[in-house]
């Protein structure tokens, strides 16, 4: 008997995705919407994140919130009734998002219109790190009871983002958190990444982060 027809197709899957990726980035860049990919573990305070971020840049900027979630409509709810404007992608069980789920989220939100659109990927370190959304940058939070050592554990997420927010700085005290290690950790694997502390409770640091978007988007157009 002939042995099992074996088929490797995830790098198919991954070099269909990164050419839609890529059509959707250069339709961003015609229509000079900057897309941010938001990712972290689940808690690690991605909506309050967004929410301290367009209190703080949303009279100069318009901004939308693209949400995504595996069952939920929770964030979206929470950034509308902020009075920021959101659509959800539920994913039905998939742990990441890809550029053709980010496209239905982008044409449903209208994202011409915005001059900034945050995606809010599904809560894990692992998958959204798998995946070119088409997004113009990638940005990853750890929140501090996350612990320093998450680089050594999940390099790819730290590889691919251009920016890390280092999260609840308040809780600091609490936990064995070492900023220079974890920022040592962090630029062994990816010397370019732009790293900020904040609290998204208290508001803490949010300037030096919403400074590089307001920087990046300037660059952008
Ligand atoms: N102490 C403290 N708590 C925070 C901070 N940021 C967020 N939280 C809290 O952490 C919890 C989770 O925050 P979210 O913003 O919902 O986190 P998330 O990443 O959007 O979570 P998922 O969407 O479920 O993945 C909430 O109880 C927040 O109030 C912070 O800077 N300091
Ligand atoms: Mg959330």
């Amino acid at each position: 008997m002939e042995g099992i027809k074996l088929f490797e197709v995830r790098e198919d899957i991954l070099s269909d995705n990164d050419a839609a990726a890529q059509q959707l980035r250069d339709k961003l860049r015609r229509d000079k919407t900057f897309v941010i990919n938001l990712m972290s573990s689940p808690g690690a305070g991605k909506t309050s994140l967004l929410l301290k971020t367009a209190a703080a840049i949303g009279g100069d900027l318009k901004i939308g919130v693209i949400e995504a979630d595996i069952d939920s409509t929770v964030d979206a709810e929470k950034i509308r009734n902020a009075g920021i404007e959101a659509v959800q992608l539920r994913t039905g069980g998939f742990c990441h998002l890809d550029a053709a789920m980010v496209k239905t989220g982008l044409e449903g939100i209208g994202s011409q219109n915005f001059d900034l659109i945050f995606i809010e990927n599904v809560g894990n370190l692992v998958c959204p790190a798998e995946f070119d959304t088409g997004a113009i940058r990638n940005a990853m939070i750890l929140s501090v009871p996350e612990g320093d050592d998450k680089p050594m554990k999940y390099p790819l997420m730290f590889s691919i983002s251009d920016v890390l927010v280092i999260n609840k700085i308040d809780m600091m005290e609490l936990a064995d958190f070492e900023t220079t290690v974890l920022r040592q950790r962090a630029a062994e694997l990816n010397p370019d990444i732009s790293v900020f502390e904040v609290s998204a409770k208290t508001g803490e640091g949010i300037h030096g982060w919403t400074d590089w978007i307001k920087k990046e988007i300037k660059d952008f157009s």
